[in-house]
Parts: structure tokens; sequence; C-alpha cells
């Protein structure tokens, strides 16, 4: 019964189709006709300069400079293990099949501008799919009227840091259609990933199928199980922590203890009052999105959040590992006092691009598997072959597809049996 916030991607197509196929037929002109038209500025080019890129690393303030390394350390570190192993299968004496896992050729990750500024998501699209393996990748980010037309400089210094030297000032959905169709330099893209808006989203429900998508991003979430141990001004401290990404973000406290939920309650209005972006996050709180819910216990609770799915959920009970343990659908689960959603946004290791609106229930947030396929080799030799080849003309049949059986039967000069 928890509301979700309403986004209607549907409709947004109608507007987002004609701006793609404009860039389909016109590349570069569109697009920066386009750029002019939704961000106001004019691009000499949509490419950004390398020289840019590097002088961007330069003027960079060592303090973020350090925080960067430190948080792409720590991405690396985790996402270096979730690369799969190839793995061959003997499925009989000369028969194997292998699954081998091949990166994804060229992808293109899209960095949002619009209400914050997001070097962190550069981070954590850029290194899953660095350590996937893929050869060629491309960022592309909102341009910036005060930056003359080129992403934020933090955006590029970051990408200077990744190594990544191909980076467009495009953004919304003339970016996704930018990287599916290719334009001027940039090349057509296999598949498109990071979060965005609502013009993101359509695009990539439009350009999907031509090219893979991670997902369409929609508000963050978070949700927090807590009981009578939570500390009130950290729930509420982490609940303001996401709505500061928009006002249609939902923060979400899951509580049994009355005491909770009233010191919560309590604690919020004055935060809120003393952050910096309080308006949005006052009515992120206050939509229907964002509320309080009481449970009877942690059972009805753990059942209640693993029907939200939420994009992020917290877990700040007593023996949290024990109840975390019980999770089954979550975009991320944050466990204990000591790791809110913010330490998983720049720097826990784990990765931030994560399902919202309840995908969590069918999908994972981004992975180095994210940029990776894995290619079945089927290797079989004349006797394997043979030792099942009445099963599978057996089977062609049962579909009336004789000739299938036929490929079959062709290898040992017709003598298996057309049954
Ligand atoms: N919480 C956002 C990611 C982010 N937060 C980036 C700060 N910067 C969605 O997971
Ligand atoms: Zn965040």
């Amino acid at each position: 019964m928890l509301p979700r916030a309403e986004l209607d991607v549907e409709a947004a197509l109608e507007k987002v189709r004609p701006i793609c196929e404009d860039v389909h037929h016109r590349g570069v002109e569109a697009l920066i006709e386009i750029t002019e038209r939704f961000d106001g500025v004019r691009l000499t080019d949509i490419r950004v300069p390398k020289a840019t890129i590097t002088a961007a690393l330069e003027t960079l303030d060592p303090a973020v400079r350090a925080a960067l390394e430190e948080s792409i350390r720590r991405a690396r570190l985790v996402h270096r293990e979730q690369r799969r192993t190839d793995h061959t299968t003997q499925v009989v004496p000369g028969g194997t099949v292998t699954e081998r896992w091949v990166p994804v050729e060229r992808v293109g990750l899209y960095v949002p501008g619009g209400l914050a500024v997001y070097p962190s998501s550069v981070v954590m699209n850029v290194v899953p799919a660095q350590e996937a393996g893929v050869g060629s990748l491309a960022v592309t980010s909102p341009p910036q009227k005060e930056f003359g037309g080129l992403p934020h400089p933090t955006i590029l210094a970051a990408c200077a840091l990744l190594g990544v030297d191909e980076v467009y000032s495009v953004g919304g959905a003339q970016a996704i259609a930018m990287f599916a169709y290719g334009a001027g330099e940039c090349r057509p893209v296999n598949l498109v990933t990071g979060p965005g808006n609502i013009w993101v989203a359509s695009a990539k429900r439009l350009l999907k199928g031509r090219i893979g998508i991670d997902a369409e991003a929609g508000p963050t979430e978070i949700a927090i199980l807590a009981d009578a141990t939570a500390d009130p001004r950290h729930v509420a401290a982490d609940m303001i922590s996401q709505a500061e990404h928009d006002p249609m973000a939902a923060a979400v406290l899951v509580t049994d203890s009355v005491a909770l939920a009233e010191a919560v309650e309590a604690e919020l209005p004055k935060q809120v009052e003393a952050t910096k972006h309080s308006e949005r996050i006052a009515t992120a709180l206050a939509g229907p999105q964002s509320g309080i819910v009481l449970v009877r216990d942690l059972e009805q609770g753990l059942a209640l959040v693993n029907a939200y799915a939420a994009e992020h959920l917290e877990i700040q009970t007593a023996d949290a590992e024990a109840v975390a343990a019980r999770v089954i659908n979550a975009g991320a689960v944050f466990v204990g006092p000591f790791a809110p959603v913010s330490l998983g946004d720049y720097a826990a290791g784990s990765n931030h691009v994560l399902p919202t609106g309840g995908c969590a229930c069918h999908s994972s947030g981004l992975s180095v598997q994210s940029f990776l396929r894995g290619i079945h080799v089927v290797s079989y030799d004349r006797d394997a072959l043979a030792e099942v080849a009445g099963h599978v003309v057996t089977l062609a049949n049962a579909e009336d597809l004789p000739g299938h059986g036929d490929a079959i039967r062709a290898r040992f000069e017709w003598t298996v049996p057309n049954q």
C-alpha cells in the first residue's frame, strides 16, 4: 500500500521520440540545436577536448581529489572480485559447454546533471565497466551554462582520474539517442548505463533493443527498518540524506516502536530546517511516497520492506545482521548504526546505481556483470553427438520441426531413426 512517486515515462515518449529521430537523422547538428533549446547553451562541439579534461583535474580541490581517489580505490576492490571466470562443464565425454564471459565492446555512461553534481556517479559507472574489460567507453553529461557549456569540472576531473578521455557535453534524451545512433565523433554504443531524469529514462525505453540498458532509473528511495534501539537523530538524518536528491524522492521509516516513530517525527523538522536544501527535502518528505509506517513487530516490518523492495534499505535494529539476512528484495542493504546510505553513495566500495521503483524484486544494481555477456560455447565430437542424436530427433519431430532432426541425421548417413 506504500505509494511510489508517479513518473509517467510512457507519456514522456511522445516528446522524446521526435528528439531521438532528429538525432538519428541529423546527428551533431540536431544535438547542437536541441541542446540550445533545452540547456540554453550553444555548443561549438559536442565532444569535450582532452586538454579540458586534463585541466579539470589540475584545478581540482586536493581534498576532493583525495576523496575521489579513495572512492575509486574501494569501488575497484569490490568490483574486481565480481568478475566471473569462464567455466567449462563436461556434459559427456567429448561434449562440453563453456560459458565465456565477454565484455560488451562499447558502452555509453550517462552522468546526470540536474539538481546536483555527480562525480560519484562517474566512479560508479566507469569502475565496473573497466573491471569488466570494456574496451571502449564514453561518458556524457549535460552542459552547464556557468561552465561555458561543459559538464561540471568535477565530473571532468573524475573522468580524468579514471583515465576516461571520451566525454561529451550532451544531456537528456538526446544524449541517449547520440549513444544509440552515433553522432559526429561519437560512434554508436552497445550498452547505455547510468541514472538520469524522466527524459533519459524515456529515451532508454524507446531505444532499448537497439542498445542495451541497465535500468530506467526513478527517484531515489530509502527505507529504514528500525526498532527502539535505533537513534532517532541518525534515522532522521538518513531519511533527509536521500530526500535531498529530489522533491519526488521517497524516505520511509518502518518501525515497531511508537517511541522511535515519535522521536523521528519530532527530529525531522529540526534537521530539515537546518540543512541547505530544506525546500526540496520538505517536499520529498511531505509527499505521499514518504512517511513513517508503524508495524506490529519486526516480522511484519520485514514483510513490508520485502514487498516494497526499496532502492536502499537500512537495518537499524538489535541484531541487525540477522534481520538483514532475511531481506530478499532491496537494491542494497545497509546494516547497523554505522552503515548509512551516504557511505554507500560515495565510499563503501558498493555501487550506488541501484534499482528503483520496486525493480529490486527482479533486478540488481550496476556491477561488473552488467557489462559482460555469458556466451555458451558448445563443443561436441562425433561420439558425443551420436549418444544424444536419437533424443534430438525425437524432440524435433515432437515440435514438428523435422528439419532440425535432419541436421543431426545427415551427420550419421541418415541412420538415426526418424521418430
Ligand atoms: N543516492 C544516490 C546516489 C548518490 N548520492 C550520488 C549522492 N551522490 C542514488 O543511489
Ligand atoms: Zn545519495
